[in-house]
């Protein structure tokens, strides 16, 4: 049956209607969160690793006011290259860049809603949103986490990227009763790093049992999302105190500077990767490919449970 709110790609279409396994792609993260060209590579390539895993892949976003799941390679070349001037599209600004007929990225928030509307449940990203340090001032916290309280996809992430208060980023996941599932680690890991200092409330060995957590929840009525944190391949992971330091830096530059608002996470994002020369680009990739492959794994199972 076709859906009226969002428009599939054939590809997509097709796997949905026969009951194959399908993974959400988010688009925020190729326009604001990494420089061209490694965004469009690293769309590219999620992709593929999707496929490779057994699945089919649907890059979110919004183009000329129409929700889409599934895009073209020179749609994904065109957010990749426009980078920035693409408008960050959270749960908020969905109607107005609908109304308006214009483009938008959509963050984890969108993206889960346009997954939820297409009938997607499992998602793969690199970082979610979270409560920002300092929120007790600011009041700045992600539209990610209120959706994560309401909205009924898995997100496969890195964890939670230490720019934020991870204590507080569990606490109000908690209070939201949003499970948050550590793959084959008790410990939340911090993106770059494996480690945070914190635990996730279960420690979940297998894509399989994963799956049939998915599935208790939803099946009881237990309306929200889940957080699956899958560490950073050991490899590519990045010092913990080396990055407390290049955090704390780019935080005190954003407060110099007071940025705000929607700007703060790309701001940050982009600080981050000046001060490591770089080297958080590669592993901020290569964390987005190893949750693609635990994403299309889950979906495969989920698909069978
Ligand atoms: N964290 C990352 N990389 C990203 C983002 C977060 O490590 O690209 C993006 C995601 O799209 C996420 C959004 O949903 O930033 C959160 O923005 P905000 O804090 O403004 O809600
Ligand atoms: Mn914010």
């Amino acid at each position: 049956m076709k859906n009226l709110k969002v428009q599939l790609s054939q590809e997509v279409e097709k796997a949905l209607s026969s009951g194959q396994p399908v993974v959400a792609l988010e688009s925020t993260i190729i326009s604001h969160g990494m420089p061209y060209p490694q965004n469009f590579e690293m769309a590219l390539a999620v992709e593929d690793q999707v496929r490779k895993n057994g699945a089919t892949p649907a890059t979110i976003a919004i183009i000329d006011g129409v929700l889409r799941a599934g895009l073209l390679r020179q749609e994904i070349e065109s957010f990749a290259k426009k980078g920035m001037q693409i408008t960050k599209v959270s749960r908020r600004d969905i109607p107005v860049i609908v109304a308006q007929k214009k483009d938008g990225a959509t963050t984890v928030a969108s993206t889960m809603i346009i997954a939820e509307l297409a009938g997607i449940s499992i998602f793969a990203t690199g970082g979610i949103g979270g409560v920002h340090r300092g929120a007790e001032e600011s009041m700045d916290i992600s539209a990610d986490l209120e959706e994560l309280g309401q909205t009924n996809v898995a997100v496969i992430c890195a964890g939670a990227k230490s720019i934020l208060d991870i204590g507080l980023t569990l606490e109000y996941l908690e209070t939201k009763g949003v499970p948050v599932l550590g793959y084959q680690t008790s410990e939340l890991p911090a993106f770059y790093t494996r480690e945070s200092g914190f635990k996730v409330d279960s420690k979940v060995d297998s894509a399989k049992e994963l799956a049939q957590i998915l599935r208790a929840k939803w099946d009881l009525g237990l309306k929200g999302g889940v957080v699956i944190a899958n560490p950073v391949p050991k490899e590519y992971s990045l010092d913990f105190k080396e990055m407390e330091k290049v955090i704390n830096d780019a935080l005190a530059e954003m407060n110099q500077k007071a940025i705000k608002g929607k700007d703060s996470t790309p701001f940050l994002l982009g600080k981050v990767k000046e001060l490591t020369a770089g080297k958080s680009l590669e592993t901020n990739i290569q964390l987005v490919l190893n949750n693609a492959k635990l994403a299309a794994e889950i979906a495969v199972a989920y698909c069978r449970e």
